[in-house]
């Protein structure tokens, strides 16, 4: 006979078993996530911003060696501390950077507030590992170019490295560890939800509304869990029109906003370590820097001209993505002038390109050598960025065309359209020129 004892103990267990199917089967927060309309209204300025500053700067500049000196040299944490008492960036400018964003004819600035030595750039109460405790500076430049920012229009995203070569606790360490002198022991759990968690909230509580979170790092640790479910929606609570923009270079997952490509454009991967799959559901980023470096790197005078930049810009519109293009300011907290004149090159081009970049989505026509399309209302525009001949023969385009002019000084254009495509007589290409634009006015279909 069967005791009265074990059937409870079945009972139990089954009991057991059917609660944890249960919690098995309940999709978790990330996703059930349904972004807010304020979050869908941010997507859709994001994509019609189109250029944007990203900005690495931290007291690794001081060694003028980028952002990886501190790995790159196999520094001890010991070393490392010492860089933050030779940080005074007195000529930072908060105005001068804003306004010469604005120049540029960039949209938003995206800047390191802690990169991967897990150095604030800010005022955090979490940890003394911060620029106004441990800087001659004593000051809070993410505070002022937030309140500049705000002042000049201009939209403020913060980079946050998940990854950290600095705390004890981001343990088990990751692919990126060297021997710096950290105990081999530490609290992960405690690093994610205590330290990151707290200063996100501080970075979405102190700076007016944000823009949002790009993050970076966590290929250093691809297998670990983030928690990415609870610090997102920390980040959509808080702020609930600000974007998550993950760095991780793989497809996106629940809870993310915006897909970015580092150094390359959407899918192609020509990078080596993104992801060929691009979501059709999220606003598309691509970044890269204006010279080789991301952090100032004193022996990098490899500047990419304007005009490279402004092509740069055009195929990223094309292939519906915006570009985020770096600068690493000085440790003094100047802009490097080779920068400068560039940005501001590439502002004037704007002040005369700009309505077929800024707004637009990418057009009816796949990139392709000869240049790309991008669209806005009843307007195509023909990007053409490397076609020297008098015609070009275009793919078909569905919707009938009704006239065709020159961006630039409204010359009509002669045009054909049929089933088999479109042909454009092209007007000749003038010397130095980034990108004939060629605007195809829609009729009904
Ligand atoms: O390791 C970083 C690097 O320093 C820089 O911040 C870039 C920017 O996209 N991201 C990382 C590499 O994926």
């Amino acid at each position: 006979m069967i005791s009265l004892r074990r059937i409870r103990t079945r009972h139990y267990f089954v009991a057991f078993v059917l609660l944890l199917c249960f919690f098995q089967l309940l999709p978790s927060a990330a996703q059930t996530y349904q972004p807010s309309p304020e979050n869908l209204q941010a997507r859709r300025e994001f994509q019609d911003m189109k250029f944007g500053m990203f900005i690495h700067w931290g007291v690794y500049s001081v060694l003028g060696d980028g952002e990886w000196v501190f790995h790159n040299r196999k520094m001890t944490v010991d070393e490392y501390n010492r860089l933050p008492l030779f940080f005074d960036p007195e000529k930072f400018d908060a105005h001068m950077w804003v306004s010469l964003a604005k120049a540029a004819g960039m949209k938003y600035i995206t800047i390191t507030s802690r990169h991967h030595d897990g150095f604030a750039m800010f005022d955090s109460k979490i940890s003394d590992w911060n620029i106004v405790a441990r800087t001659p500076y004593k000051k809070d430049p993410l505070k002022m170019l937030a309140d500049e920012c705000h002042k000049q229009g201009i939209k403020l995203f913060f980079y946050y490295s998940q990854l950290d070569w600095h705390n004890p606790d981001y343990f088990p360490r990751g692919a990126t560890d060297w021997p710096n002198g950290r105990p081999d022991q530490g609290d992960f759990n405690a690093y994610l939800d205590n330290y990151m968690d707290g200063q996100l909230t501080e970075l979405l509580t102190n700076y007016g509304p944000i823009g949002g979170i790009w993050f970076d790092g966590m290929w250093d640790k691809p297998n670990a869990d983030w928690h990415l479910d609870k610090t997102y929606a920390l980040i959509h609570r808080l702020q609930p029109a600000a974007l998550i923009i993950p760095n991780h270079h793989q497809t996106p997952r629940p809870g993310e906003d915006v897909q970015t490509f580092e150094r390359d454009l959407p899918g192609q991967n020509s990078a080596g370590f993104n992801t060929t799959f691009i979501s059709t559901q999220l606003p598309l980023e691509s970044s890269d820097t204006l010279n080789d470096n991301w952090g100032f790197n004193i022996g990098d005078s490899h500047y990419k001209s304007a005009q490279e930049v402004e092509r740069r810009l055009v195929r990223a519109a094309g292939n519906n993505s915006n570009l985020l293009m770096n600068i690493g300011p000085y440790p003094n907290g100047e802009i490097d002038p080779q920068f400068q004149v560039r940005l501001h090159a590439v502002g004037e081009w704007l002040a005369k390109y700009g309505d077929s970049i800024y707004g637009t989505r990418g057009g009816p026509l796949a990139p392709a050598d000869w240049g790309v399309t991008t669209q806005k209302g009843n307007n195509i525009y023909v990007h053409v960025l490397n076609w020297a001949a008098p015609l070009l023969a275009l793919p078909p385009i569905q919707t009938k065309i009704t006239a065709a002019h020159v961006l630039l000084d409204n010359q009509s254009i002669t045009f054909t359209q049929n089933a088999d495509g479109v042909l454009l007589k092209l007007p000749s290409p003038s010397q130095d020129e980034t990108d004939r634009v060629i605007v195809l006015s829609l009729g009904s279909k």
